[in-house]
């Protein structure tokens, strides 16, 4: 067992740097053993530090050093300096001088793919959070922020191409085959946006005029048999930045901005400065190899990052307790942007979806945090759904509350007001309520205070005085460190239904005019409760509540399901359409789950599908997503101590309930949707494809042996991935075993060239009950395509497996929880990020029913006793051990 408790750091002790760095001086030798790395930093005191004698305290990670020059003297190691594990300390400096570090370090072997490393022969960094002091000695924190010169000097023929952040200002050859590159980035920056990259790439080019005639030079940077691919990206590219400058009027800086695709990545992509670095999986797409998802997750990414020049970038973190101000912030942009450029009603479905399911489940389990966190050990492991999607919720509520206008002000003077600083998630709320003029001291308790919001809504009619009164009660459950919390400031959208569907007029007072009440109204909620009366109602009206989900709030209203079935084809916002079609099918596998299956499965809910599924009025992207049962994992989520296989079960059976009642509609759904057009990734055409493959889904779902045909017919005739892959998961998750594993061996035959896809492939089968038992999980381990340094594949059947196919990985019996502690003891040692965030199943060990909860906390156990526990790990496993 690990014997050194990693430190933790604490918000409340933090402490402006002793020393700034005003330039940093880089130059790389790039060898195949190895790389040597130069760095000259033009360093002073910081005057606003109260530490006027400190010592200059640089941070490093496996460096081996080898000189140390300050103002031209060489510095001796024991007398002038001394190299801790992780510092580089220099006792007495000047006010102001020239430092020179020389360091040699082994990208060739570095697994943990933080700091500079090779993938796939291409040399690559990844340096958020705290990976720059993985290359250099600094003082690696986003409050020091330099002007960068980078010179990389390396072997021509194995790296032509040369990239770092900021516009090229030098090249030439050097001796023996080598040549070098310079780059310069006027804008000062933190180390965590530091990026290069060198290897054999090819690139697509294109331009962009920005909105004062600038002409950007844009390059996607990709491996020779990728470069039929780049499209996509670079579409999604041009439009990010068109949105960016329509929507927040930010233009884009530098003259020009590149992408890299790297296959072997911890995460998504890096929004380094002008220089993006991207996880293959999330710029590569065609027709053939990507499904629709692909395609509108690289749309997203792709923007993300660009936006985050702004939000992030310009405008940067003081400490990493301020994640969220960028990542919250930037998340919240894309949202936006790819609501506008596709369905906002499904682009929000799809967030809340996700932050229902995961990140409800991360704020009641044992890492749960506030947005703006108090404290960490490995702030890796703070890369999670509170900080990016509650982040994003608690950023939407500013725009809820203030609205566009007045929010639009507030981002413009956070622009203006912070620009080239490093700042706090204060500073952005003191700019959004200086532009407005609107208190927002209550509404900070969303970034201190961790934990999702219950609001318990009961309603009374008072028939004689034709009023409808509405009682809201808040509370917010404790979490790990926090108890007894304070009433938080709450937008609450609403409208009332009337018999026919009509939407009511909302009088809060009796002398409001009917004519001119709204039809919805944003309650804010300050109060632990709190009473609303709604005027001149003839009828008790149905409530629409909590519409566009508009807090990341858990809701508890006693609803009937004729009330839910009602909302489903009347309420006109589209989201809790939605919505009341989930609450519904939630009851009904809830009541089956609690009889243990001996009540009959509620009739209206099959009726209210076959509405869905006849309705061609209804936005058909909405009655896509309106056609997907809640997810196993939510229904897990909102149980107490659920019995995963007991909630499989009866989910199954609900599903085969509903696909025999409605066989002749789906088989007529599937042919309606049968596409005959140009493959386009358009709301509507993605919407076909969508109820198309789901219509297929069911038919298996019940052995169907016109499902099967159709599924094998469109998996030989399929010309795009979105159904290829429809077809074939469909078969996989069918009991046609022969047709399953016929199919999965002629997709692997035909697809094996390209990673993404066999990624795909790993994931159909790794979250498939059927094709993904252990047995064959462990068989996926051991295929020729699986690599354990490759993190994407590592997820793709590790990480589907525990986090997607819950049945198996919650195997009674604990082999699934065996199997996965196994895995992560093994990763931990080469790479330690993927390791902890692969753990996470484990952690919500105390949610479960007795006989599971035993068993995770038994494989949980044997983590903690590795030896040679990461400071990832150990924090993770810890404290869900402690909670
Ligand atoms: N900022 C990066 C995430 C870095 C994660 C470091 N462990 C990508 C993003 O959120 O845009
Ligand atoms: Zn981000």
């Amino acid at each position: 067992m690990r014997t050194n408790q990693p430190t933790t750091i604490r918000l409340s002790e933090y402490k402006v740097p002793a020393h700034l760095v005003d330039a940093v001086d880089l130059r790389f030798e790039l060898f195949d053993n190895g790389a040597r790395v130069h760095s000259t930093l033009t360093v002073r005191r910081n005057p606003e530090s109260a530490e006027e004698f400190a010592p200059l305290e640089l941070d490093g990670d496996s460096l081996k050093l080898e000189q140390v020059i300050l103002d031209g003297r060489e510095l001796m190691a024991g007398n002038d300096y001394d190299e801790t594990g992780a510092q580089l300390v220099i006792a007495r400096v000047p006010a102001q001088f020239e430092l020179t570090v020389v360091t040699w370090i082994e990208p060739q072997n570095n697994t943990r793919l933080e700091g500079l490393y090779k993938s796939s022969g291409m040399f690559c960094t990844q340096c958020e959070a705290e990976g720059f002091r993985c290359i250099t000695y600094f003082p690696d924190r986003p409050d020091v922020m330099a002007r960068y010169r980078t010179r990389i000097e390396a072997d021509k023929a194995s790296c032509p191409v040369l990239l770092s952040n900021g516009n090229d200002v030098d090249r030439g050859d050097l001796e023996g085959g080598r040549h070098f590159v310079t780059w310069e980035d006027p804008f000062p920056k933190p180390s965590y946006l530091f990026a290069l990259v060198a290897g054999d790439l090819v690139e697509k080019q294109d331009t962009f005029t920005t909105c004062s005639g600038r002409e950007i030079d844009l390059r996607i940077f990709v491996e020779p048999r990728n470069a039929a691919k780049c499209q996509h990206a670079m579409d999604s590219l041009k439009r990010s930045m068109r949105w960016d400058e329509e929507v927040y009027g930010r233009e884009y800086d530098l003259d020009i901005f590149m992408i890299v695709a790297v296959d072997d990545f911890n995460m998504g992509a890096m929004e380094n400065k002008g220089l993006n670095i991207f996880n293959s999986s999330c710029v590569l797409a065609s027709q053939e190899t990507a499904t629709d998802l692909a395609f509108q997750r690289i749309e997203s990414i792709v923007a993300h990052e660009y936006f985050h020049n702004w939000s992030g970038n310009r405008v940067t973190c003081r400490d990493w307790f301020q994640l969220s101000l960028k990542e919250g912030f930037t998340v919240f942009r894309d949202s936006t942007f790819s609501a506008d450029m596709g369905s906002p009603t499904v682009k929000r479905i799809e967030d809340v979806t996700l932050l229902r399911t995961a990140q409800f489940a991360e704020d009641a389990g044992p890492m749960a945090h506030p947005v703006r966190p108090a404290s960490y050990m490995e702030i890796s492991n703070f890369y999670t759904l509170t900080i990016y999607e509650k982040g994003a919720e608690v950023v939407r509520m500013i725009h809820t509350l203030l609205g566009p206008e007045l929010f639009r002000k507030g981002s413009d003077l956070y622009f203006e007001r912070h620009d080239g600083q490093a700042v706090t998630t204060d500073d952005f709320v003191k700019a959004m309520e200086d532009a407005s003029g609107r208190d927002l001291t209550q509404f900070r308790l969303w970034y201190d205070q961790a934990g999702t919001p219950v609001l318990t809504v009961s309603d009374v009619y008072d028939s004689e005085r034709g009023v409808y009164s509405l009682k809201i009660q808040q509370a917010i459950p404790d979490t790990p460190g926090q108890t007894n919390k304070k009433p938080q400031h709450i937008p609450f959208a609403l409208g009332l239904l009337g018999a026919e569907g009509e939407a009511l007029p909302l009088r809060l007072v009796s002398t409001e005019d009917a004519a001119s009440a709204p039809t919805e109204r944003v309650l804010e909620l300050t109060k632990a409760s709190h009473t609303f009366e709604f005027h001149g109602l003839t009828q008790k009206p149905v409530p629409s509540l909590l519409r566009h989900f508009s807090a990341p709030v858990r809701l508890v209203y006693p609803w009937s399901r004729e009330q839910l079935v009602f909302l489903m084809s009347h309420d006109p916002d589209g989201f809790n359409r939605w919505d009341a079609g989930q609450r519904l099918a939630v009851d009904v596998i809830q009541s089956l789950v609690d009889s243990s299956g001996t009540v009959d499965i509620d009739s209206r809910l099959v009726e209210a599908y076959r509405t869905l599924l006849a309705d061609r009025t209804l936005d058909q992207a909405l009655v896509a997503k309106m056609l997907h049962l809640p997810s196993e994992a939510y229904l897990i989520e909102l149980a107490d101590s659920p019995d995963v296989a007991a909630i499989h079960r009866t989910r199954e059976q609900v599903l085969s309930h509903l696909a025999t009642s409605l066989r002749d509609e789906l088989v007529a759904c599937y042919h309606r949707n049968m596409d005959d057009g140009e493959y386009e990734v358009t709301p509507e055409s993605v919407a076909r494809r969508s109820l198309k493959n789901t219509a297929l889904a069911w038919l298996l779902m019940i052995n169907d042996n016109t499902g099967r045909d159709l599924a094998l017919q469109q998996l030989r005739e399929a010309d795009n991935m979105t159904d290829r892959m429809g077809a074939l998961r469909a078969l996989v998750n069918s009991d046609y075993a022969e047709e399953r594993s016929q199919a999965l061996a002629d997709f692997y035959e035909h697809f094996q060239s390209d990673p993404q896809v066999v990624e795909q492939w790993f994931s159909v089968q790794a979250s498939s009950d059927r094709a993904g038992q252990l047995p064959q999980i462990q068989a996926l381990l051991k295929h020729p395509a699986f690599d354990w340094k490759n993190p994407n594949k590592i997820r793709s059947v590790i990480g589907v497996f525990a986090g997607q196919n819950l049945a198996a990985f919650h195997n009674p019996d604990g082999s699934g929880y065996s199997f996965l502690a196994d895995q992560v003891c093994r990763l931990d040692d080469s790479n330690p990020q993927i390791a902890a965030r692969l753990v996470a199943p484990l952690t919500r060990w105390k949610k479960f029913a007795p006989a599971y909860s035993a068993l995770m906390r038994t494989a949980l156990e044997r983590i903690r006793n590795k030896a040679e526990l990461s400071a990832d790990l150990y924090e993770v496993v810890h404290k869900s051990l402690e909670a």
